[in-house]
């Protein structure tokens, strides 16, 4: 059938025909009927990008924690998440932008998603490995929504299989919209399906399906990249709003700063929305998915001077002009008027301080 920009579903329509091109229909159904899927290197990326990726998070795991030895036995029992790598390289930002492993990531929890972590993995031979869990903590609830909050890539760094100490997954799992018992986190242990992939692969999972890894039987390192997304009203695991540069968000593409979350509304302070900066994120990021704007996964132009990092704020500030503008523009209607009002102000202020200077 022909996938039109149906108003019904704008943005979901687009990224449809984008996973398509990119050869990712099989994944979707994957996802959706198992709640696991893997990617082939060649999808991911040229072998240069492979390359690059691996040389970066070595270099990260022996500066933070010393040299890998020849013996293949430095992580023995060992079971290391790296966390916050992102701003280590700049290989990662495209990591995190890679169109297969983003495509797939909106597929699943929409395509306003952001970022919420980005961390590096090692795990060595012999008893390191982590049990059946899933990624969704909301435990506020006996029973989750038939949609996942949050989803996942493990970008594999190193071939993946049950002697290499892989990730495994309980298939079709996601469906049971609960975490696992204590029995059956046992039950599972050694019987969860392993992941078996190239290096370069990426296997992308909604938050609601069980997964652990296997004991690496291999000498040697299991090197992984792991990426989190979550639906845009979640706090994030990561400080990637308070720790991203203008730097990173002006040489990067638009779709960045929405996953950096720096268009995110909340928290207020006294003096409510901020209507300027409500005009700036318009261009980049709605938490409405079918207003937000949707970003070609493969538009690399840098974003420049149209975005910017979230303001200091002052949350005990009040300014009663401001507000009062606020409400009547609000009344007559629109984003632009507020904004137009505010600038207005903030000229005025601007102009009397360089009177009294
Ligand atoms: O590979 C592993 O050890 C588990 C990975 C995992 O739990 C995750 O990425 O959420």
């Amino acid at each position: 059938m022909q996938i039109k920009d149906w108003a019904s579903c704008p943005t979901q329509s687009k990224l449809y025909r984008e996973l398509a091109q990119l050869g990712l229909l099989e994944n979707i159904a994957e996802l959706d009927v198992f709640g696991y899927t893997v990617v082939p290197p060649e999808k991911v990326g040229p072998p240069e990008f492979h390359a690059k990726v691996k040389a970066a998070v070595v270099d990260v795991v022996q500066r933070r924690f010393g040299r890998l030895g020849n013996d293949g036995l430095t992580w023995k029992d060992r079971n290391q998440i790296v966390r916050m790598i992102l701003w280590e390289d700049r290989i990662f930002e495209e990591l995190l932008l890679n169109p297969a492993g983003l495509g797939l990531i909106q597929h699943l929890i929409g395509t306003n998603c952001i970022l919420s972590l980005f961390d590096g993995w090692v795990k060595g031979p012999g008893l390191g490995r982590t049990p059946l869990h899933r990624d969704n903590w909301d435990f506020t609830r006996h029973a989750s929504p038939p949609e996942p909050n949050s989803a996942n890539f493990n970008y594999m760094v190193t071939d993946y299989s049950a002697a290499d100490g892989a990730i495994t997954f309980v298939p079709g799992s996601h469906k049971w919209r609960r975490p696992p018992m204590p029995a059956e986190i046992e039950y599972w242990a050694d019987r969860a399906e392993p992941i078996q992939a190239p290096a370069g692969s990426m296997v992308v999972w909604g938050d609601l399906t069980w997964h652990a890894s296997a004991l690496r039987a291999n000498l040697g390192e299991r090197l992984m990249i792991l990426g989190t997304y979550s639906r845009p009203f979640m706090q994030t695991q990561g400080p990637y709003r308070q720790t991203v540069t203008q730097e990173a968000l002006s040489r990067n593409p638009l779709r960045f700063a929405g996953l950096m979350d720096v268009y995110g509304s909340f928290p207020f302070g006294e003096q409510d929305f901020d209507v300027v900066r409500g005009r700036e994120a318009a261009a980049v990021q709605s938490g409405l998915v079918d207003v937000s704007p949707y970003h070609s996964l493969f538009d690399r132009e840098p974003a420049g001077d149209r975005v910017s990092v979230r303001p200091d704020y002052d949350y005990f500030a009040f300014d009663l002009e401001v507000h009062t503008a606020n409400v009547k523009a609000r009344a007559m209607g629109g984003a632009a008027a507020l904004a137009n009002a505010e600038r207005q102000k903030m000229a005025a202020n601007t102009a009397a301080i360089a009177d009294q200077t």
